[in-house]
């Protein structure tokens, strides 16, 4: 299991996200991109099993919603030993009420999947002020609403639609006076990467980028040929709730460790009369 540095800890908390070079290896991206490969023509709002096509209304691509149901080498994802430590230590909550339920909560999963021309506009950032998203250090802890483990499933350079940031934005009391420029709008592809000090961040295929989801961030538009491929797992509190009306099925909590369904599914049993 990757442990979290020193080193870890003082760049998260001063710019909001960290890099985990090979945080996959290649058999599992190879069976990761193999399940994708027959789920990626989905339409929206259609459903592959338990996976559902989704889409925010944009050219913003297809998102494979609750992902985690498409197979083993998802699931695996859900504690996955690359990340599973940054978690625990950026949500926090160590034997405290946040950790009573269980040791986290992954409130949405899925996959991405972005054509030429397609991008998601720049969105978040700290001067909202958003408890689901918050970061927060107090008492030498961290106590984050939101961390995600962003995966690139093929390698993302210039042009691939490399996710766009503005570094420390999760500390930021003000909304980035261009904001209202990139922000997503309907019919038009609104994307971040020309914003003043973003950064744009390069991947290779299997490195995850975590960030707290108050860092204000979005995408920049492909412009290559082909087809970009995310998987993105967002994890807070075991207290949290689902973002969307999405639950896991049945045979994927019977499937997952207890450890896993803890944290896909607090509550072992639910009290009733
Ligand atoms: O598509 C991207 O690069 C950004 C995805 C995103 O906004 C998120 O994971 O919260
Ligand atoms: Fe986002």
């Amino acid at each position: 299991m990757k442990k979290v540095s020193k080193l870890d800890e003082y760049l998260f908390d001063l710019n909001g996200y960290l890099i985990i070079e090979n945080a996959l290896n290649k058999k599992e991206l190879k069976d990761l991109n193999k399940i994708l490969d027959k789920l990626k023509n989905l339409k929206n709002n259609e459903w592959a099993g338990h996976v559902h096509g989704h889409n925010y209304g944009g050219k913003d691509g297809l998102n494979l919603q609750q992902i985690y149901e498409a197979g083993e080498p998802f699931e695996k994802l859900i504690d996955h030993p690359s990340w599973i430590n940054h978690m625990l230590h950026f949500v926090g909550g160590k034997d405290t009420f946040d950790q009573h339920h269980g040791p986290l909560f992954i409130d949405e999963n899925f996959a991405n999947i972005r054509g030429p021309g397609e991008a998601i506009g720049i969105h978040s950032g700290a001067y909202e002020g958003t408890q689901r998203a918050h970061y927060r250090f107090e008492n030498g802890k961290f106590h984050c609403g939101q961390i995600n483990i962003l995966l690139a499933l093929k390698d993302i350079g210039p042009g691939d639609g490399g996710t766009v940031i503005i570094p420390s934005s999760h500390k930021s009391n003000l909304r980035h006076p261009e904001y209202d420029k990139h922000v997503m709008k309907k019919d038009i592809v609104s994307s971040a990467e020309s914003m003043t000090a973003s950064k744009e961040i390069y991947l290779k295929a299997g490195d995850g980028l975590l960030f707290v989801d108050s860092l204000c961030h979005g995408s920049a538009k492909r412009t290559k040929k082909g087809e970009r491929r995310i998987v993105v797992y967002r994890y807070g509190p075991s207290w949290g709730f689902f973002r969307h009306p999405y639950r896991p099925s049945k045979n994927l909590l019977k499937r997952v460790t207890k450890y896993q369904k803890n944290i896909i599914m607090p509550h072992e049993k639910v009290l009733s009369p």
